[in-house]
């Protein structure tokens, strides 16, 4: 046995299954520790591990340590919009944010929060957000996962869910501003949540991604206009997930 080298003895095995047809492919990238996975109009990264559990912890902690609560033991999601915007939070300013629904206006079913470079603005589902300037945690996260998609991306969208009953429903991020092929980098910390997968023109070729405390997912090539992404309620999940979508805005 060779000590030295980890990867000769080890037999990777991606921990979900992908549907049996053909146009898959899974293979594991030593180099990057994770896996390259092709479907069928589109590529994926996949590392479950990316963030250790000292940064992942730190970064939950990042997200929400503030002034003015225990970050631990507050019961975040009695707060109505004007009392989070009067959290004094040190690195990351939450939003509440409403969207117009058939003429109404209805919160999001999450938190969220809008960095990157200052001039790179974007619009989703009706909101055109500003970004806050980047800080050093965020960098941090950005710095590492620059290198893998092999793009510096210059924004990221976050989404604070704060136990199962918070969730996002099926779509692409295939706004103009996000170009041709958009990459999306998805970094993950807090509960372990369901991230599912599914064909445009076909709902039932579908699969689900397990997010954990720190993992790190890219989507790549055509996938933002074959494929729909959403993170469902999961009931039993109790504890709070954050997740990062990091993102290169063209224009
Ligand atoms: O929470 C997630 O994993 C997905 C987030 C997402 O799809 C988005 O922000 O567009």
């Amino acid at each position: 046995m060779d000590l030295f080298n980890e990867s000769a003895t080890t037999e990777h095995k991606l921990p979900f299954e992908l549907p049996s047809k053909s146009g898959y492919e899974v293979n594991w990238d030593d180099s990057l520790k994770g896996f390259i996975i092709k479907i069928p109009n589109g590529e994926l990264f996949y590392a479950e591990h990316f963030f250790d559990k000292r940064i992942s912890d730190r970064s939950v902690e990042y997200f929400l340590e503030n002034d003015t609560n225990d970050w631990r033991k507050a019961d975040w999601r009695s707060f109505d919009k004007e009392q989070l915007d009067n959290v004094n939070f040190k690195n990351i300013q939450w939003h509440h944010d409403q969207v117009k629904m058939y003429g109404k206006a209805i919160f999001l079913p999450r938190y969220s929060a809008w960095y990157g470079d200052s001039d790179k603005l974007y619009t989703y589902s009706g909101l055109t957000l500003q970004p806050k300037s980047w800080n050093t945690g965020l960098l941090y996260i950005k710095k590492q996962i620059d290198k893998v998609a092999g793009v510096p991306f210059n924004s990221v969208l976050m989404n604070w869910y704060r136990d199962g009953e918070d969730y996002i429903n099926w779509h692409t991020d295939a706004e103009k501003e996000l170009g041709k092929n958009p990459i999306i980098g998805s970094v993950n910390f807090g509960a372990t949540r369901k991230f599912q997968i599914r064909r445009k023109d076909d709902n039932d070729e579908k699969f689900e991604v397990p997010l954990k405390h720190g993992t790190f997912l890219l989507m790549r090539g055509e996938m933002q206009h074959y494929w729909q992404h959403g993170v469902p309620k999961e009931k039993k999940v109790k504890d709070a997930r954050f997740n990062l979508t990091f993102r290169t805005i063209k224009t």
